[in-house]
């Protein structure tokens, strides 16, 4: 999230598209209750099916799954056509001005630099036009044909409301009350939060998806600004943690990367990052990021990384791909490429796309370890379980071990929130049986991986050996100390950078904050970000003070949220170039004339003149980017592109098939149905009764939600002859399912192109373990392919076939 969870009630208009938040959010949602009861904020909801979300909404409109890119652009150009712009934001704190590159263009829904062999673009003329001062050329008027403003005005051309309505099916009249709706937000005064979460991302195009929004947001002039905001609604209670502390194959806790083949050196990797400023005057923060590169590599490796070894940069593996995501993960195994596969707190025989493949790769390899405090599918994939789980156990020659773990209730850490708040937390049970602390399981491998390199050698022991480890108990790190590494501390005296008498902090003591880290090797700090969540003032992740004099939900006292405190990110743009608060009434940082005060921590330097530092300080323009210049894959603007299977053309270029740079590998295009055999678009999602696929474990919920279903529209049914509560077979090209139909008024049918489009939703809480009926979920039947950028899985947009199941196989 940009905003917080209890900023929401600030709002005046909740969007809620590509997210079902009261069902998936139930507790956050209550903050959209309190706009409404605060200021009278209106609802709206976009989504194929009519949810609990849309029960309680103002107005609803139906989507086809995997076309909210047309949706979106067609919301941009309702804007730009009725002067629906917060003008004075958009001149000055997005690149809307900004010239770009004269070969830049598109035809046929792809942009230049396409290579139709690589599946990949040269992304080299999509990128601005820089003067020979270095910086770059700009045309404040917005008059000129290539400045970014006229670009994306020509761009979204194509999206009229007929065009709209075409790709996604969602009537006229309803996107254009839905577009004068959020017009109204274009008011300085007025502010939209848009909160979304799997119905966006889980498309091979999901990132942008989400920058289409982004964009609309800017244009509203709603980034940075309370009420307003890009509010991802996090899934797992520490998914965002996850994220933080680098748990991606490509990340480096704090969002610095993991190395690439290209990058042999620390010179070179330093040398496509910490940009230096692209404005005048600007400040880049990446700047910054020597200091907490080289910090983090003092906590890993201590006396071991020096300036002259390059802070042991040769420690660091190479990445030889974009990233070891799940999908090429599952795709090596499945090639017998890995021999052994470490499960930690997942369970991907369900969770992951396409269970026949994932089966077949579990089946290869040599030994599979699960860690998890319950049994899992992923653990018994071997087990026969009839149709549910249909496998040759005597052909299975892997070795599971099952490493029983606590689970967050019997443990003691923080859970960071998706509105970035590190919230601590402490055990309320102990763990039964045999059960051990994950950080208690990974010590004693980690101690005895040593063990071995000591006594035996091999071929690179030293980032093993050299290894930090000065855990009070070597065996049982404690999550305090585990949380105080992360912070970070001296390990010289760290003095101020400009007056360099003046000391900020003494050796051995607990850094105040990441402005304290230091590039010269005297400062240690496992994840940047979190610098400040437990300082000399004590762990601030456990503060409970909930006052908020303010009354605007910002309640800085409750734990800590990162960066530095902050609330709101990018709170500088909710003040104007002279620095005062665009809307009166709901100031959060304001210019006294001196510095910048408030109910929020500002997120440029205290003293930076309005006027003089734009806002957008990760940007090295220092302002946001409506044209994404070279950093999205797939475009530098949201363009409509098909799902991978789709019932209709890409209207724009018939001969292309999904987006043109998703993950995706050439075992899998074979493994994609077409309309002709599959007619029917499903979906996936949650249920508020079930937590994926453990809570099915606890016989209450089981209870509440007993029988795996799918839900389709009255039409549908009768078209093929379904009945209320029948038993159905859905099949897609990659495997087949039984279920109970619910047939239901909240999914309709829709016409796309002039083709009548059905959906068939499909649940996803249901396996062959614990105490609910045995069941599938939606995961026998999807697509193995990724999002071009960040390689989510396609799970909210695929095509099946469904009958009435007749001499079903299970009963
Ligand atoms: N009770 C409960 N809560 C949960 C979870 C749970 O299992 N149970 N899981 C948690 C996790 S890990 C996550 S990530 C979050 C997920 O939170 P959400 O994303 O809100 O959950 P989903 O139910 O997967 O999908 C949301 C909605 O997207 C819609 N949708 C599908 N395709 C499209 C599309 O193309 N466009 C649009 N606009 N909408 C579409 C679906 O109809 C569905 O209503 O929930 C979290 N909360
Ligand atoms: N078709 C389709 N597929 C989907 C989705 C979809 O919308 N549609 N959603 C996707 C999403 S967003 C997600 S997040 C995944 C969810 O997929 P998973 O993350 O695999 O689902 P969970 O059942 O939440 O699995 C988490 C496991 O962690 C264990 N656990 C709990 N606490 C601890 C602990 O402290 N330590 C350890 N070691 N284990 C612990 C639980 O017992 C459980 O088995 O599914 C994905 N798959
Ligand atoms: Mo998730």
């Amino acid at each position: 999230m940009t905003n917080s969870w209890t900023d929401i009630k600030n709002t005046d208009l909740v969007i809620v598209m590509g997210g079902n938040a009261a069902e998936a959010h139930p507790c956050g949602f209550k903050w959209v209750t309190e706009a409404k009861h605060h200021r009278g904020a209106k609802l709206i909801v976009v989504d194929p099916r009519f949810t609990r979300t849309a029960s309680v909404s103002d107005y609803y409109a139906p989507i086809r799954p995997g076309t909210d890119i047309a949706f979106l652009m067609g919301l941009i150009r309702y804007m730009i056509e009725n002067d629906r712009v917060q003008w004075e934001y958009v001149k000055a704190f997005t690149n809307a001005s900004f010239l770009v590159k004269e070969e830049f263009g598109w035809s046929d829904g792809l942009f230049t630099g396409y290579d139709e062999e690589k599946r990949d673009y040269d992304k080299s003329s999509w990128d601005y036009q820089i003067g020979p001062d270095g910086y770059m050329l700009t045309d404040p008027t917005l008059q000129h044909p290539r400045c970014v403003w006229n670009l994306l005005k020509a761009h979204v051309d194509v999206y009229t409301p007929e065009m709209v309505e075409r790709i996604t099916g969602t009537p006229q009249d309803r996107f254009l009350k839905i577009a004068e709706m959020i017009g109204e937000c274009s008011s300085p005064t007025k502010t939209m939060t848009s909160m979304y979460a799997l119905g966006w991302t889980q498309h091979s195009k999901g990132a942008q998806n989400i920058r289409g929004m982004a964009m609309l947001q800017l244009i509203l002039g709603n980034i940075g600004v309370p009420g307003g905001g890009m509010n991802a609604l996090r899934g797992h209670s520490n998914i965002q943690g996850l994220t933080d502390l680098g748990l991606m194959s490509n990340l480096i806790p704090g969002y610095l990367n993991i190395p690439t083949e290209k990058e042999p050196d620390w010179a070179t990797y330093m040398k496509s990052r910490a940009f230096k400023p692209l404005l005048p005057g600007q400040t880049s923060y990446w700047q910054n990021y020597p200091k907490f590169m080289v910090s983090f590599m003092k906590s890993m490796w201590g006396e071991a990384a020096q300036k002259d070894n390059d802070w042991a940069y040769h420690y660091l593996p190479k990445l030889d791909v974009p990233a070891y995501d799940m999908l090429r993960m599952f795709e090596l195994m499945d090639q017998g490429r890995v021999n052994l596969y470490f499960c930690q707190g997942f369970n991907p025989l369900l969770a992951l796309a396409n269970r026949n493949k994932n089966t077949s790769a579990l089946s290869k390899l040599k030994m599979l370890v699960v860690m998890d405090p319950l049994e899992t599918e992923t653990a018994r994939f071997w087990e026969n379980h009839g149709a549910y789980n249909d496998v040759d156990t005597a052909s299975i020659q892997t070795e599971v071990i099952q490493l029983p773990t606590s689970c967050f209730a019997e443990d003691e850490g923080a859970l960071v929130n998706s509105g970035r708040w590190l919230q601590w937390h402490w055990k309320a049970s102990d763990m039964p049986g045999q059960a051990k602390y994950d950080t208690w399981i990974m010590a004693q491998i980690f101690l005895r991986v040593r063990e071995l390199y000591r006594k035996e050698g091999g071929a690179f022991p030293d980032p093993i050996l050299n290894l930090t480890w000065d855990y009070a108990d070597e065996h049982e790190p404690s999550p305090d100390e585990l949380a105080r590494e992360m912070n970070g501390r001296a390990l010289a005296d760290v003095y101020d950078l400009a007056d360099k008498t003046k000391l900020l902090t003494a050796a051995g003591r607990q850094v105040k904050s990441f402005a304290e880290l230091r590039d010269d090797g005297t400062t240690a700090s496992g994840c940047w970000i979190y610098s400040g969540s437990y300082n000399e003032d004590g762990n601030n992740m456990a503060r409970r003070d909930n006052s908020d004099p303010s009354g605007m939900g910002v309640y800085s006292n409750w734990t800590w949220s990162w960066p530095l405190n902050r609330r709101t990110l990018y709170n500088r743009a909710s003040a104007d170039l002279q620095g005062q608060p665009w809307d009166p009434s709901r100031p959060i940082i304001a210019w006294n004339g001196e510095r910048w005060e408030g109910n929020d921590i500002p997120d440029i330097s205290p003293t930076a003149k309005p006027g003089e530092v734009m806002p957008f300080i990760m940007n090295q323009e220092g302002v946001s980017r409506l044209f994404s210049r070279g950093m999205m894959r797939d475009g530098p603007f949201p363009t409509h592109m098909e799902p991978f299977e789709s019932p209709v053309q890409n209207v724009f270029n018939d001969r292309m098939r999904g987006n043109p740079v998703a993950r995706v590998f050439a075992s899998d295009v074979e493994k994609m149905g077409t309309s002709d055999e599959f007619p029917f678009v499903a979906t996936s999602y949650r249920l508020t009764e079930h937590f994926h696929y453990w809570t099915k474990h606890n016989k209450v919920n089981a209870t509440l939600q007993p029988e795996f279903f799918v839900e389709i529209s009255e039409q549908l049914a009768a078209e093929k002859g379904i009945e209320r509560g029948g038993r159905v077979r859905v099949w897609s090209k990659r495997g087949e399912v039984w279920a109970k139909a619910l047939v239901t008024k909240r999914i309709k049918p829709m016409i796309c192109d002039g083709k009548t489009v059905h959906v068939v939703g499909i649940p996803l809480h249901w396996g062959f373990v614990g105490a609910a009926k045995k069941g599938w979920g939606p995961n026998s039947l999807t697509p193995f392919v990724g999002d071009a950028n960040i390689e989510t899985p396609e799970f909210k947009a695929f095509l099946v076939n469904i009958e009435p199941a007749v001499g079903e196989a299970v009963s």
